[in-house]
């Protein structure tokens, strides 16, 4: 079981490597890492794990999962987030255009800040929604996204003369839908991150951006609703 510091106060913990969740509040990020972490899903209360940092173990790595707590808000705190981040999982809502639009214009300009070989996988959460609420967000756009993303990260890495494990994986694979609610595809996500960092767990445990994480962490995550408010 992970451990989690789920109220106020520092989180200390020793990691190899830092996956981020990057996306508009309110498009699904706590309970998507809730799903993974403690396979629950919460439709009401006040998300605390919103405020946390939480560690897995993947076989020999420590990870150290990184959830937004309001930072989304404010760019400044979200780009000292995104410092040294392997992996970014970017978050919309496929129900919700706009998120898909601000992620590409507010979130993903943060990964500069990320490690230069950071895998980005794009994720369209609250698949479960598409019978209550129309489809505002197409797969192929999403996947189309993806690629580009993939692409551009692909291409910084090399640029920087990083030998990158990023070219064995497929953009078009780092997509996909998911929802929270009903567990579809969390899993599946999770373990498509885990096998490509497994796989490369040498590089890992060789790379000078292993750190040591200390935050101050805010009690309580507060949602106001809408997109980034
Ligand atoms: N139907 C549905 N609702 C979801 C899903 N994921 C999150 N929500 C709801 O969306 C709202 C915001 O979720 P939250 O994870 O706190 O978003 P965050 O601000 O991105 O961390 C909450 O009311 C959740 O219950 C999902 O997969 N399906
Ligand atoms: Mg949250």
């Amino acid at each position: 079981m992970a451990a989690m510091n789920a109220g106020g106060g520092a989180a200390k913990a020793k990691a190899d490597l830092k996956l981020i969740v990057l996306g508009c509040s309110g498009v699904g990020k706590t309970c998507l890492l809730q799903r993974y972490i403690a396979n629950t899903f919460s439709g009401t209360e006040a998300h605390t794990i919103g405020a946390s940092l939480a560690m897995r173990k993947w076989g020999d790595l420590n990870v150290a999962l990184w959830d937004t707590a309001g930072e989304e808000k404010y760019a400044s705190l979200s780009a000292f987030y995104c410092r040294g981040a392997s992996v970014a999982i970017l978050v919309y809502d496929i129900t919700d255009s706009s998120s898909f639009q601000k992620l590409q214009e507010l979130f993903m300009p943060l990964l500069k800040g990320a490690g230069q070989s950071c895998l980005t996988v794009l994720v369209g959460a609250k698949s479960d929604l598409l019978g209550v609420k129309s489809r505002q967000v197409t797969k192929q756009q999403g996947q189309a996204l993806a690629e580009q993303q993939h692409l551009k990260q692909l291409e910084r890495a090399k640029t920087g003369g990083a030998s990158t494990f990023l070219s064995s994986v497929t953009g078009k694979k780092s997509f996909f839908e998911t929802s929270a609610k009903t567990g579809e595809n969390v899993s599946e996500l999770f373990k498509f991150i885990e096998e490509i960092v497994q796989s490369q767990a040498k590089v890992f445990k060789r790379d000078p951006e292993a750190f040591t994480v200390e935050k101050k962490i805010p009690v309580k995550e507060q949602h106001k609703g809408g997109c980034c408010k």
